[in-house]
């Protein structure tokens, strides 16, 4: 039986991510941030809560993860743990760039101290295209990071190739673009979108307050990228892969699509406030994932509408 470290567990990815490693049969440990009141749910949600042993984890504290390892002796390590909201990140730049950059860092000291035969799958991100400067993004692309949270992705980037490549370890990027599903954060736009949905429907609230309505991505669904991760870590040698579905839309879409799900225009509902726009934005992402299709024989099978419907539907059902 395998054992799996899975950094970052209550998190939208680190729950779908335990359910794949269940389903074949590893053992799961789950890492997470401890605070007053942590946040279960999304395990809870997909009903697997009591099948994950969960240990504290904070990337803060080198010494924590060090033990961590030490304790549950894992095969594999996935660090999904991050300050992961690009917003806030322009507020609150140096916590990120600690939980973010270094704390990748402090994982990568921790397996080569521990075991340096640990294989480890690393989350990088399309917010390191940034300003993109060629369409599609490919593995080969060039970094223009447009943020503090795409800025401290670069650096976990750079630092898991530098620790395959001077150390030796099995360590893999996956640069996923935007995934999404019912167990997305609140404060992202899809799920954003999809719960006032959800609420307007119910006729709890009139409207949405969005910022930037023209912002392009390549929307994906969470449960078939976090397949992905797992395979990385299953191949002969380590390398990085783009994770994409090859289709943008923009925000506008997402929104038009989502009201259009339940009957509603968007136009009646969406207010645009200045507060959601970003200091710096990220126009458009749009991955090209032919690396992953020919060597991983992976491919995006969930379209755009299909993803709007199933996460309003999943709100309408909460709600
Ligand atoms: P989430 O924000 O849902 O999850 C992030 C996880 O990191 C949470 O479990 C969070 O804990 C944990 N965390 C935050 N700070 C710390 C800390 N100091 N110590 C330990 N754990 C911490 O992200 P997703 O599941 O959406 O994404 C997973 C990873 O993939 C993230 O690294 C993200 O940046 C990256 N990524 C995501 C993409 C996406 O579209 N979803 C695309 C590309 C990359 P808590 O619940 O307590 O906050
Ligand atoms: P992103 O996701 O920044 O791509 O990062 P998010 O859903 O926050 O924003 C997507 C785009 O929508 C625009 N936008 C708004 N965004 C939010 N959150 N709220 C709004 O009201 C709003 N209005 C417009 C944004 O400006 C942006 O252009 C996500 C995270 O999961 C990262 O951790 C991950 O690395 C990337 O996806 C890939």
């Amino acid at each position: 039986m395998k054992r799996a470290l899975i950094i970052g567990i209550t998190g939208q990815d680190g729950a779908y991510l335990a359910q794949l490693l269940l389903d074949k049969d590893y053992e799961v440990f789950g890492g997470y941030r401890r605070s007053a009141n942590t946040n279960y749910e999304s395990l809870r949600y997909l009903n697997i809560f009591e099948r994950v042993q969960m240990l504290p984890l904070e990337l803060l504290e080198i010494s924590n993860i060090i033990r961590v390892l030490e304790h549950c002796e894992p095969d594999e390590v996935y660090n999904l743990g991050a300050q992961s909201f690009v917003g806030i990140s322009f507020e609150q730049p140096l916590l990120t760039s600690d939980v973010t950059a270094l704390g990748t860092l402090r994982v990568l000291e921790a397996i080569r101290t521990v075991n340096p035969k640990i294989r480890f799958y690393q989350a990088s991100s399309s917010e390191m295209f940034g300003m993109a400067t060629e369409v599609p993004q490919r593995e080969t692309t060039r970094f223009y990071p447009r943020s503090p949270y795409a800025v401290s992705k670069v650096f976990a980037h750079h630092s898991t190739v530098n620790y395959r490549e001077s150390y030796g370890i099995f360590a893999c990027c996956g640069i996923l673009f935007n995934h999404e599903s019912p167990l997305r954060g609140p404060e992202f736009v899809t799920r954003k979108i999809t719960r006032a949905v959800a609420s307007i429907r119910a006729g709890k609230s009139r409207f949405l307050y969005l910022g930037n309505l023209e912002a392009q991505r390549d929307w994906g669904y969470a449960p078939e990228y976090v397949e992905m991760m797992w395979k990385m870590l299953q191949q002969k040698t380590a390398e990085d892969y783009v994770i994409a579905t090859g289709e943008a839309y923009t925000v506008r879409d997402f929104a038009d699509a989502a009201f259009g799900a339940v009957g509603l225009d968007w136009r009646k509902h969406v207010r645009v406030d200045r507060t959601f726009k970003r200091p710096a934005e990220v126009a458009r992402l749009l991955g090209d994932a032919s690396k992953a299709r020919r060597k991983l024989k992976w491919r995006a099978r969930t379209k755009f509408r299909d993803l709007v419907k199933l996460m309003v539907e999943a709100d309408l059902a909460r709600v």
